[in-house]
Formats: structure tokens, sequence, C-alpha cells
């Protein structure tokens, strides 16, 4: 997948795709690839997710409303607010270890990415 990350022009149909769902596994960085977390039903998909240090991981936003992925505490990555069908993509920690997040929009959405 993405063989071509520098055409700008293909790119943003690309992420049109992925933002319907119709394609899944993103960049991987060095660790490989994995499909993307979601965020539907003011819930986390997966709530628990667990990565390689260091992976980009993506979200994409099937609500309608807007959220946010959050770390808790010394907020180790935080994606900003996530607008209805966007995709974004962050850099998990690169030290092993459990990192709850939020959104902060809805504090009571919950999860928590472990690292290892
Ligand atoms: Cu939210």
């Amino acid at each position: 997948m993405c063989r071509n990350p520098g055409r700008l022009l293909r790119r943003r149909r690309w992420r049109r795709l992925l933002a319907l769902g119709l394609l899944h596994p993103v960049h991987g960085g060095a660790v490989g690839s994995r499909r993307p977390d979601t965020i539907k039903d003011f819930a986390f998909h997966p709530a628990a997710p667990t990565v390689a240090p260091g992976t980009r991981v993506t979200v994409i936003n099937k609500d309608g409303a807007t959220h946010t992925v959050t770390a808790t505490g010394n907020k180790a990555f935080d994606t900003g607010e996530v607008k209805s069908g966007q995709t974004v993509t962050f850099r998990a920690p690169a030290r092993p270890g459990s990192y709850p997040y939020i959104c902060t929009i809805h504090p009571t959405m919950h999860g928590s990415l472990t690292v290892r």
C-alpha cells in the first residue's frame, strides 16, 4: 500500500478511500503495518491496542462528532481535534509502557495504548 507517498495528486484520493474504510493498512514504519484504529459510537476501537515502540498509529473518526486521542498525564501523544470522517496519524511513544488516553471533548471516552 502507498508505495508512492510523495505523489500529492494521488495522496488526496487515497486519503478519501481510507476514510471510507475501503483501504486498510497504512504506513507501519519500520515495524510493519497494522490496521487503522477507529472511533465510532463515542468509543475507541480497539480500546486497548498494543503496538511496537514508535509505531505510526492511524485513527479514523467514523462518528458524526469531533474527537481527540489524547494521552493523559504527560500527554505522550495528542492528535488534536479529529473531525467526522477525518483520518489522522500519531507516533506511538518509543518507551514501552501503558499509556491511557481519552477524548478531551468527551472525557468519558477511554482507551489505553500498550507499547511493547
Ligand atoms: Cu470525543
